[in-house]
């Protein structure tokens, strides 16, 4: 008798393209897991700006217990034009982030085959790295406020938190994430702490300590400015990048495209404690100049599926995703827009599921 594991998964397409996106990875999803001898229970949830223009909320205030019933979270993108960003990012996204201590944000970047790299004379494969963001305080902690709200001598205050507690456990991720790729077994750590004399000073000193743990990992300590100019001019120099939430965020839009689209670029919010469902997601947003009109590209969402699998134990499900990743670029054949394509969503879609 074949026993099938099962699997309940959320999915909350949020806004946007996350609508076009999401159940285009599903369907693949759906095909790779009956494939890999996995059954998968999904629940959808309509959260986003369409419940906020309706409820004046992004989400329930029950949204949390509610994901927490299940094994992980597959989110679209979130963001709409007629309502602020801060209202929609902080209403939904980073509640679940903090909500659930997914604490390590991993945004792998890797030059496929097929790609047109915007940087020249890079062979695919000679850009491969992983930007490891803190990803529950930092400058994201939303601790502050307004004084004089409104009034003409408004003061707003906005402050970083960095605790000890939380940079030594994202720098050990990194660490750790550098010693299972063994490719070159190297982290570069970004801050600005000669601008920012404490948060900052902080980190390098537990990055020094912590590094001094592993001694067969390579370092280097990077100012975020130096970082952005090197991820262009030597970007295969880097393996493991670890940086707070503010920088690893931008990086990380840097490193989708020096590796030829945002479209391309996959990321997981875990909780390596395993307390809470971890979150995956595509990086990019919910990109409302081409929502509704089929021209989305779901390779980023059907890779962090893909994360999503191998998350769950599930490594032939999560390789067999990546590998039709791979074809679909490789023969350059169903590429969306973003990649220089005429491809629409849908076909994307029937060229993977072909080859699962
Ligand atoms: N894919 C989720 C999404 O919409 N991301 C866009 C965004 O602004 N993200 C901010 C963040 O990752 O902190």
């Amino acid at each position: 008798m074949v026993i099938m594991k099962r699997y309940s998964i959320a999915l909350l397409p949020g806004d946007g393209i996350g609508h076009e996106v999401i159940p285009a990875a599903r369907k693949v999803l759906e095909k790779a897991a009956a494939a890999g001898g996995a059954a998968l229970d999904f629940t959808s949830y309509e959260w986003g700006s369409e419940y906020y223009f309706e409820h004046g909320i992004m989400m329930p205030p029950d949204a949390l217990p509610r994901l927490r019933d299940h094994d992980a979270i597959l989110l679209g993108a979130v963001g709409h034009p007629d309502i602020p960003d801060h209202i929609t990012l902080n209403g939904l996204l980073l509640p679940i982030r903090r909500g659930f201590d997914l604490y390590a944000n991993i945004r792998p970047a890797y030059l496929y085959e097929g790609v047109a790299c915007p940087l020249k004379g890079y062979e695919p494969g000679s850009i491969n790295l992983v930007v490891v963001r803190e990803n529950t305080e930092g400058e994201y902690a939303q601790a502050g406020g307004f004084v004089h709200h409104h009034f003409p001598a408004e003061v707003a205050i906005q402050t970083s938190v960095f605790t000890r507690h939380g940079t030594e456990r994202i720098i050990r991720a990194a660490f750790d994430l550098a010693r299972r790729r063994n490719h070159l077994k190297r982290v570069a750590s970004i801050t600005k702490s000669n601008a920012q004399g404490f948060s900052m000073v902080l980190w390098d000193r537990v990055f020094r300590e912590v590094a001094a743990e592993y001694p067969d990992i390579q370092t280097e300590s990077l100012l975020v400015d130096a970082a952005a100019m090197n991820f262009v001019r030597r970007p295969s120099s880097f393996d493991v990048v670890v940086a707070s939430n503010l920088f690893g965020d931008i990086l990380s839009d840097l490193s989708a495209i020096i590796t030829g689209s945002i479209g391309l670029a996959p990321s997981a919010n875990l909780d390596p404690s395993r307390q809470a469902p971890s979150l995956f997601e595509p990086v990019h947003g919910s990109a409302p100049d081409i929502a509704g009109r089929g021209l989305a590209n779901p390779l980023a969402t059907v890779l962090a599926a893909a994360m999503m699998m191998e998350h769950l134990g599930e490594d032939a499900i999560a390789a067999a995703l990546e590998f039709a990743v791979r074809q679909v670029l490789a023969s350059s054949q169903a590429l969306t827009p973003d990649l220089g394509g005429q491809a629409r969503t849908a076909d994307t879609v029937e060229a993977l599921l072909a080859l699962l």
